[in-house]
């Protein structure tokens, strides 16, 4: 049986192949994923993002459960393991999610952030596609919220919970510009430790301040939820499950009704579709102009004041559209 039926059965093996593909590069991925696209659609994808040691994988972990006694197939793909905020939470990961290792119907996979070409974002939406075309109705991406890569990365998902724990000193402060507009769910976890509440004063503050972003349907929820939900959680003590997972819940069925997630899909198409644009348009004119081989002269030349900048590029773009045309004529 060939690769995509394989998938579309949710076959595991089949699936950790796909997945191999994608990361590697391979020159059938492509094909792979526009052959599986037709089946996609049917899955809710969330991002979970927050401070490094929050309690997201243990978030995880109870809200697998929660979905599994629905009879929901889950998957989850934890990017950015290797990170040096978490030290080695591949293993942690794996330990924390490890009650459903032998479930069936959970797909667990790690991916690091770091050197593969295609970037990691890129390689997460297309693993996304593969698992969404296998069947897993909820699909959990968990990063750490540190940088630009991991805010592409979470721009994938339906639903954001940005998990936030006190005693982190100034969380919020400490948390980068930028990660507290992604969030639509905000879970305190670790409720347990003090400053908790503390904490969500905290954070109903400063989204008081948020200014919407209605073009990324970034910041307004759904008609008909709070904005932005905050939701006391302890993890690790399975408190507050519930609540979190009936936010979701709202947030989903709200969403769909009001047209909220038809929007903030075609928001993550279209970001993705430029993403890949721009990684297309970058491959080519590094095959046609070697740019970092000439990279060095230019650089040279340029220090030494024998070039101008923009003259320089634009010849060498006006270079390769050229002889894209005479390889076109030939
Ligand atoms: N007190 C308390 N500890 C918790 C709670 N939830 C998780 N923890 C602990 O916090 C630590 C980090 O939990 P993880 O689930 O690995 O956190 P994470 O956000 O996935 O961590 P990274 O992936 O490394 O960023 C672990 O020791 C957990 O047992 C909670 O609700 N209360
Ligand atoms: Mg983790």
């Amino acid at each position: 049986m060939d690769l995509v039926a394989e998938i579309r059965q949710g076959n595991v093996r089949a699936i950790a192949r796909a997945i191999s593909l994608i990361e590697d590069l391979e020159p059938g991925a492509e094909s792979l994923v526009d052959a599986l696209y037709p089946d996609t659609g049917g899955s809710l994808v969330l991002g979970v993002t927050g401070s490094p040691g929050a309690g997201k994988s243990t978030l995880v972990d109870r809200l697998i459960t929660l979905e599994r006694r629905r009879g929901r197939k889950v998957a989850v793909i934890a990017v950015d393991p290797s990170s040096p905020f978490s030290g080695g939470a591949i293993l942690g990961d794996r330990l924390r999610m490890q009650s459903h290792a032998t479930d069936p119907g959970v797909f667990i996979r790690s991916m690091a952030s770091r050197g593969f070409l295609g970037g990691v974002a890129a390689a997460t939406g297309d693993v996304i596609k593969v698992l969404d075309s296998a069947g897993y109705q909820s699909i959990f991406i968990e990063t750490i919220g540190v940088g630009q890569t991991e805010i592409t990365i979470v721009e994938l998902s339906d639903i954001v919970l940005l998990v936030l724990m006190p005693g982190a000193g100034d969380e919020i402060q400490a948390m980068k510009a930028g990660v507290m507009e992604i969030g639509d769910v905000f879970v305190i976890n670790k409720r347990d430790l003090p400053g908790a509440d503390k904490l969500r004063t905290e954070v109903e503050y400063v989204l008081s301040l948020k200014s919407p972003n209605p073009a990324a349907g970034r910041g307004i929820g759904p008609a008909g939820v709070a904005a932005n939900p905050i939701v006391m959680t302890s993890a690790f003590h399975d408190e507050g499950m519930r609540q979190l997972q009936e936010a979701i819940d709202t947030y989903r069925t709200e969403g769909e009704r009001s047209g909220w997630l038809a929007e903030r899909r075609r928001f993550r198409l279209e970001r993705e579709l430029l993403g890949m644009l721009n990684r297309k348009v970058h491959e080519l004119m590094d095959v046609h102009i070697e740019v970092s081989k000439q990279l060095p002269a230019w650089t040279d030349s340029l220090y030494r004041h024998e070039a101008r900048p923009y003259a320089l590029i634009n010849e060498q773009i006006r270079k390769f559209l050229r002889e894209r045309r005479s390889d076109r004529e030939n």
